[in-house]
């Protein structure tokens, strides 16, 4: 295994690593929390690894500090959390602001501070709160001025202390399997509809909260805000095969395009998109209006409502055409698409059964967003590795899988200048993973579960992580100091 070259990374480069408020706070209904759809849908038994819930998960909103002490054992310049809507704001709205809330996240981004670590802040990560999908939830218009005015309240409150902001996490998750497939929060399965209204809302609350910083909050507060896409690795499964090639591309348009075209490209969603719903709809006789919503006239564009590019990369796919395999009367996104997904049997599967192991697609990716999208600065905002079955504190398989791909990162900064300018493990610890309970691990740190202290240890993947880092920055220092020196002379 060759050494890792640290010194390919610039000097402020941001090493991070990254959670969720529903994945990791637990205090679920305490001080005034009001409920979110993960609540609801994991008490609604059946959906979730042996019913298993975030009530308590590892009850970081009372155990905050022991987070914290996990951070500074990695040598972390960077943390990336997320704020539970529901625990600041019980119903969703401004009415009500729960002050334990606030005074939570105060302590915590104080707390950041004091440790010199940098926060960057998640505004939703999957966690409704349950009486906005009550009111509708990201299939109602309304939700874009609802989540502007959260946001605004937390650039209000946090945004002094916090210069990095996220608005939505993974919007293509929430959209296709909370709105298609219905495997996640809010459990709506409605194919080939509801998707495409909940991510175009998506859009629009995003793109009024970016609005809303630039005018009114950036001139006095000076920070960044993005939104976090996630996005495969794909290549045709047969590169000689001319369906296989276009199935390719339709992949990439539907998930990754879905989100970036509109904010980097055109203001609107990709062309092949439209076109391919469109068709789809006049053949199978669906009239009732466009299924993929249009931009208004009448509200900002999402053309260039991103500060940087926020990626959350885990694994790679190879594509091949989907088209024959659709029933003729069948609505549904998958068949808007044309394409599947497979994964190559070459590739290990660590843990949970969608893990393919690639970390050379990460490169490939990150070029293909700097050819495709934007110069702008990337942010890797999430990757990980993950653990089921017995507990390996020795975590070897997870070391290689760390080492390769921040071995890939430097080969997409030095030889394909890449602005590659943080990376954030998934995940500080072992956490609640969503319908997989506690059954998958993520964690740098694991977390004892069976017993109510909830202890955290570190892997050994946590201990060579923090090797790294420590390692990039006595080097940087002592660049830092012949520099001087040399213009001393
Ligand atoms: C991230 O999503 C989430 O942001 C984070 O909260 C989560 O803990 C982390 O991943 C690890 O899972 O079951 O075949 O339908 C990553 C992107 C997209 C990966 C959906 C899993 C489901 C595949 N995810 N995908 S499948």
């Amino acid at each position: 295994m060759s050494a890792l070259d640290v010194s390919v990374f610039p000097s402020d480069f941001a090493w991070g690593a990254a959670t969720a408020a529903y994945q990791i706070e637990g205090g679920w209904n305490l001080d005034g929390k009001g409920p979110s759809i993960w609540d609801t849908f994991c008490h609604a038994k059946g959906q979730v690894f042996e019913d298993q819930t975030g009530e308590v998960a590892c009850n970081s909103y009372q155990l905050w500090e022991k987070d914290l002490k996990c951070i500074q054992q990695l040598g972390l310049t960077h943390y990336r959390l997320s704020i539970s809507w529901s625990r600041l704001l019980p119903d969703g709205t401004t009415n009500h602001v729960n002050p334990k809330g606030v005074a939570y996240y105060n302590k915590v981004i104080n707390d950041l501070i004091t440790c010199d670590v940098t926060t960057m802040v998640t505004l939703y990560h999957f966690d409704l709160p349950q009486a906005l999908q009550d009111r509708g939830g990201w299939n109602s218009a309304e939700i874009a001025d609802i989540f502007e005015s959260y946001a605004r309240f937390c650039f209000k409150t946090f945004g002094d202390r916090v210069k990095l902001w996220i608005t939505l996490n993974e919007p293509y998750v929430c959209a296709k399997l909370g709105h298609e497939d219905g495997i996640i929060a809010p459990g709506i399965k409605e194919p080939g509809i509801s998707a495409y209204v909940a991510a175009h809302n998506m859009v629009r609350a995003h793109t009024k909260a970016w609005h809303s910083y630039n005018a009114d909050f950036r001139p006095l507060q000076g920070g960044q805000i993005s939104l976090a896409l996630n996005s495969d690795w794909t290549e045709p499964l047969d590169p000689g095969c001319p369906k296989d090639v276009a199935a390719t591309e339709r992949y990439k348009a539907f998930t990754l395009g879905w989100f970036a075209w509109p904010l980097f490209c055109t203001g609107d969603y990709p062309e092949s998109m439209r076109s391919r719903i469109e068709a789809k709809s006049l053949e199978l006789g669906y009239n009732q209006g466009s299924r993929l919503p249009h931009f208004s006239k009448n509200e900002p564009s999402p053309l260039g409502t991103a500060d940087f590019f926020a990626l959350n990369y885990y694994t790679s796919r190879k594509v091949k055409d989907w088209n024959s395999a659709c029933k003729n009367s069948e609505l549904s996104f998958k068949c808007d698409q044309g394409a599947e997904g497979v994964v190559d049997p070459s590739w290990p599967i660590c843990g949970v059964h969608w893990l393919a192991v690639v970390p050379d697609g990460l490169r490939k990716l990150l070029k293909h967003i700097k050819d495709t999208y934007t110069n702008l600065p990337i942010y890797i905002t999430e990757n990980g590795f993950s653990q089921m079955g017995p507990v390996q504190i020795e975590d070897v398989d997870r070391c290689h899988f760390y080492h390769d791909t921040l071995q890939e990162v430097c080969k997409a900064i030095s030889q394909d200048g890449v602005n590659v300018k943080g990376y954030f493990a998934w995940s500080l610890m072992d956490n609640f993973e969503w319908i997989h309970g506690f059954s998958v691990r993520f964690g740098l740190f694991h977390v004892d579960f069976a017993t109510p202290e909830l202890k955290r240890t570190i892997y050994r993947s946590g201990r060579e992580y923090a090797a790294v880092i420590s390692k990039h920055r006595t080097e940087t220092k002592s660049k830092n100091v012949e520099d001087i020196l040399s213009r001393n002379v």
